[in-house]
């Protein structure tokens, strides 16, 4: 197993959300992808935890926002959250948007293959930005309807450099 597949949170910045998308069908055993909606903040985690046996839970839940990751909390979560947890099946083609600070985890597909894509968005470039090496594309290079509205200029700026010269 790898880390994605056990219960974690994705701290790629101040805010962000993850784009998901199945490249095939994902059925119950394909491996779908799991989450707790409600586990993205500190009240909602303690909400959650008052609906289960919180006196019993393991759960600290300000550590899980800093350093808890790995095998064991993740059994914490899966036996915590149980009644909580969403799976996502869908046919090849499906997209969602999650908040991946919450609680999530690809399950480990057990009868098909399975392939997926993401994408983070999120305030600005950070570690995980993908292009950073490269820089964005001149628009001339990127198939695209975008007009090159402000807004989109800036929305899209790590990605399309509108206004690059053709030389460049
Ligand atoms: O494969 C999945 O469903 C989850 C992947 C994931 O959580 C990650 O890449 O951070
Ligand atoms: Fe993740």
């Amino acid at each position: 197993m790898t880390n994605v597949q056990f219960f974690h949170r994705d701290t790629d910045d101040w805010r962000f959300l993850t784009l998901f998308l199945y490249l095939t069908d994902v059925g119950p055993d394909g491996g779908p992808h799991e989450v707790i909606p409600g586990s993205h903040s500190i009240d909602g985690m303690k909400k959650l935890l008052k609906s289960v046996q919180w006196w019993r839970s393991k759960m600290d839940v300000e550590r899980s926002f800093v350093d808890d990751m790995g095998e064991d909390f993740s059994s914490a979560c899966e036996q915590d959250f149980r009644n909580a947890a969403v799976q996502l099946t869908g046919p090849a083609g499906s997209m969602f948007l999650v908040n991946t600070l919450a609680l999530h985890r690809g399950i480990v597909p057990t009868r098909t293959d399975r392939l997926i894509i993401w994408a983070r968005y999120g305030l600005g470039p950070n570690t995980n930005s993908a292009d950073l090496e490269r820089g964005p594309l001149g628009i001339r290079l990127v198939p695209t309807r975008l007009q090159g509205t402000p807004r989109e200029k800036y929305i899209n700026r790590l990605l399309v450099q509108f206004d690059r010269k053709p030389e460049n």
